[in-house]
């Protein structure tokens, strides 16, 4: 990939939404790190927002996050409050706009689907018109190179069967409330940027894992469940596939396309990655046996559980898009990414335990909405 600087090409003020996130968290350490760009990270900083790993980021290259002229700017707000999402547009003044906060576990919008609409579909709308009065206010060079990017997930195009990969032009059909909240956020995007002109670019990405990411989701909850000696929840048969990709290998997919993508074009990012749950679950026991010995064999823990309402069948993408306009590849195999990502967990026990503590969420098995 080429270097961020040559990529931002003279971007100087950059709005991340959603960047106390897991895959926002990835996007502004690496802007922080290998650019000098300002970062205003704009979220409502909720359950699963954390912003240790960029204090971190921050503090390895000797720089705070306090001053006036800090390059990480925290703005806490709530895409869902229209007026002051303006406001924090109008504060960060952006040469791009990279859109990832949402409400983001498929669980949680089966128990709670209100908290989805309001971020992810009303937020979405409230950022469009704050980011559409802002483009439309700037002028010559800096309103040629403007840009909002769009982070969605491959969950709009619904389920496979056990052949076919989903493409640009897989036609919608999402199923659960949250990915029927990120369709929605997909087509006001594409509505703005027609009726409106506003310059957009899309990008729908397959299951992300890696450091950081909130333990809810499956693999933190294996490697957290197998390290405490707990059962291991396998949800239904345990033969659902995703495409599983490496954390840092969609946040090159994500720099490529905000700032050389083509405008109103939409980008499939996934990583030849595909693996049914049983077989994901397997891998990480037997990383834990290497690197937990005691616990071992950790295989016995697995339990099948009650399936999920809905349960999508197999998700898998077709990259070929984004690999030949673009240029991009993944540079970690599954298996790789895996090894450090139950090595990183073993590591950041107490950060688990503290992040689960502040979201009041110890674990629990979430969204079975009445069934059990
Ligand atoms: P995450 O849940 O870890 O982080 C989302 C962040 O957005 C949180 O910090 C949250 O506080 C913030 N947020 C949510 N609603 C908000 C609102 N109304 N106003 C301001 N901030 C708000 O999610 P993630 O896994 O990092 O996902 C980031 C984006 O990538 C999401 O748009 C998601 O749909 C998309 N995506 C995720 C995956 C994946 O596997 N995790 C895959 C494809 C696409
Ligand atoms: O304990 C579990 N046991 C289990 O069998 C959990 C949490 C999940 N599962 C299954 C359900 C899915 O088939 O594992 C698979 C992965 O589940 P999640 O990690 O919840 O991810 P998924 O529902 O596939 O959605 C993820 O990928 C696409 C992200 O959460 C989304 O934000 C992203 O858009």
């Amino acid at each position: 990939m080429r270097d961020l600087p040559t990529l931002l090409a003279g971007r100087r003020r950059l709005l991340v939404t959603g960047g106390a996130g897991f895959i926002g968290g990835a996007v502004v350490r690496r802007l922080l790190r290998e650019s000098d760009a300002i970062v205003f990270n704009l979220d409502k900083l909720g359950y699963a927002s954390d912003l240790s790993s960029i204090e971190e980021a921050l503090a390895a290259a000797g720089s705070s996050d306090g001053g006036a002229e800090s390059r990480h700017q925290v703005l806490a707000v709530d895409l869902a409050d229209a007026e002051a999402t303006a406001a924090a547009v109008r504060q960060a003044d952006p040469d791009l706009v990279m859109h990832l906060a949402a409400e983001s576990h498929v669980d949680r919008s089966i128990e709670g689907p209100e908290a989805f609409i309001a971020s992810n579909v009303q937020g979405t709308f409230s950022l469009l018109q704050a980011v559409r009065a802002h483009w439309e206010g700037l002028a010559g060079e800096r309103r040629e190179r403007f840009r909002l990017h769009h982070i969605s997930t491959d969950e709009v195009f619904g389920s496979l069967g056990a052949e076919g990969r989903f493409h640009e032009d897989t036609p919608y059909d999402p199923r659960s409330p949250y990915s029927a909240s990120k369709a929605a956020s997909d087509h006001l995007v594409r509505a703005w940027h027609h009726t409106y002109g506003l310059p957009v670019v899309l990008t729908n990405c397959s299951n992300n894992f890696g450091p950081w990411q909130f333990p809810e989701k499956l693999i933190p909850v294996v490697i957290l469940k197998a390290l405490a000696g707990e059962p291991i929840p396998l949800y239904g048969d345990g033969l659902n596939v995703r495409d599983w990709l490496y954390v840092e290998d969609h946040v090159d997919a994500l720099l490529l396309a905000a700032t050389r993508g083509e405008l109103g074009r939409s980008y499939c990012v996934g990583g030849h990655g595909e693996r049914n749950n049983r077989e994901v679950v397997e891998a990480i026991c037997a990383r834990m046996d290497v690197l937990h010995p005691q616990g071992a064999p950790h295989a016995r823990l697995i339990t099948a559980v009650t399936d999920r309402p809905g349960h999508d069948r197999r998700y898998a993408i077709d990259p070929a898009r984004i690999t030949a306009e673009l240029g991009w590849q993944p540079r970690h195999s599954f298996e790789a990414g895996l090894a450090e990502t139950v090595a990183w967990y073993l590591d950041h026990a107490p950060w688990c335990a503290a992040v689960r503590d502040r979201a009041q969420y110890a674990g629990e098995r979430i969204g079975l909405a009445g069934r059990s």
